[in-house]
């Protein structure tokens, strides 16, 4: 048997599970590349919606009621299940909020603004999403704190001798991208945990392009605050999941004050409930966390080793394929080192006009600064075009972009 058909997908099969595929746009049947911006669900978690609101909906938390009980357990062990999925040790360590963005405010808040003061260093990197960036620049802001960036090279990857520079005793964080949404560079997450914790720093983890794309082990990579979203990974909008070490989570403060995050009120003071719903204040993502939990389940079925191979070797051959022609120019590191998504640029045709151009041959596709637009700055290019890929994706749809930009080309020439 060959290599690809043992490990590789059943494509077809996983395409059935999502309907949305068979969708079309001017006759032609739409290749979804999209999804490093949100991936598409499965019947199953569109079920798992469908049957909690049918079946279960009720507050939980609050309501002694036998639906409120239900809806309880489940919300709970969607917890559990999440925590299994990234190798967290419990419920206690696992957050449920928006999404990856509240999820960084939410360490940015309760443990930064408490934390830091002038003097004391943030370590990012140059290929960090807004997310991560805009949001501790504003804590620098109010804190006096400072902000520094680790360099990205010419080929793409992190400069790590200048993350080695830049992390000091006076470095409180350490925030990395494990994968960056616009160059597909994978960090080396365990060896920057090790120059973080050398230093007494923190370390911080956005898992947003990673956790959808290959098995992910917040334990192995020693990581104190790790953040992802539901979106991008089969899972529903409005879930977001943020993870922390427990004594660091206990120690924290919460930043958001109101239901169903406390233990005792009175009129003078108040006491926190236990974690996690300590930081999950108000009514919660319900149906959101459950469908999670589902998508935990759906990925798992088809085992987070094959849906890496597969994300990988579709942008090896979307790498290659590009690079068939001299005027278009692929940001980020070689074909073979890369994770599921391609951004590019062609000579002279600016990424929305490729991108509407791709539109009308009804491929998907990104165009823009990827919220990272200190690092298209760096790069010396507004924006670029993004192709990314997801378990139900094909070779055929490559080449389909492929043609379409090759008739792009024809139009500006
Ligand atoms: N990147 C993209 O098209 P939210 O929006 O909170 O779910 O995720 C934010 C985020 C944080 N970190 C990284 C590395 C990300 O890629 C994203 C989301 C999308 O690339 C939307 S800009």
């Amino acid at each position: 048997m060959e290599q690809s058909e043992r490990d590789g997908l059943d494509v077809e099969r996983i395409r059935e599970d999502f309907p949305i595929l068979q969708r079309e746009f001017r006759g032609e049947q739409v290749a979804y590349l999209d999804n490093a911006a949100t991936s598409q669900t499965p019947d199953q978690v569109v079920d798992a919606i469908a049957h909690y609101y049918r079946h279960t909906n009720a507050n939980v938390h609050r309501g002694l009621h036998h639906l409120s009980q239900e809806a309880s357990v489940a919300y709970e062990e969607a917890h559990d299940r999440v925590a299994e999925f990234i190798g967290a040790e419990g419920r206690e360590e696992v957050v449920f909020g928006k999404n990856t963005t509240e999820a960084i405010n939410t360490v940015a808040y309760a443990w930064g603004l408490a934390e830091l003061g002038p003097g004391d260093e943030v370590v990012l990197t140059e290929m960090d999403h807004h997310a991560t960036l805009v949001t501790w620049q504003q804590i620098a802001k109010k804190t006096g704190a400072d902000v520094k960036f680790a360099r990205v090279d010419d080929e793409g990857y992190l400069d790590l001798d200048h993350l080695r520079e830049l992390v000091t005793d006076d470095t409180e964080l350490v925030g990395v991208p494990h994968v960056s949404n616009t160059l597909g560079t994978i960090a080396p997450v365990e060896e920057i945990g090790e120059i973080a914790h050398d230093h007494g720093a923190l370390y911080f983890v956005d898992g947003a392009q990673s956790v959808p794309h290959m098995p992910v082990d917040v334990q192995a990579m020693d990581a104190d605050f790790f953040a992802f979203s539901g979106h991008k990974m089969c899972g529903p909008t409005g879930i977001g999941v943020l993870y922390g070490k427990e004594h660091l989570l206990e120690e924290m403060q919460p930043y958001l004050y109101g239901g169903m995050m406390i233990e005792k009120v009175t009129f003078e003071d108040s006491t926190w409930h236990e974690l996690p719903w300590k930081f999950e204040a108000g009514t919660p993502p319900i149906a959101q966390g459950i469908a999670l939990a589902e998508a935990c389940d759906y990925l798992d079925d088809i085992g987070m080793e094959r849906v890496q191979r597969h994300g990988e070797r579709l942008a090896e051959y979307a790498h290659d394929r590009l690079s068939e022609f001299d005027d278009i120019t692929i940001l980020g590191p070689p074909a073979d080192d890369r994770a599921a998504l391609v951004s590019f640029n062609l000579d002279d045709v600016h990424a929305h006009d490729a991108s509407e151009i791709l539109n009308d041959y009804a491929v998907a596709v990104r165009a823009g600064d990827h919220c990272t637009q200190p690092l298209h700055d760096k790069l010396g290019v507004p924006a670029s075009t993004r192709a990314s890929f997801y378990v139900y994706n094909t070779k055929e749809e490559v080449d389909k972009l492929v043609a379409a930009l090759d008739d792009a080309r024809q139009l500006f020439a």
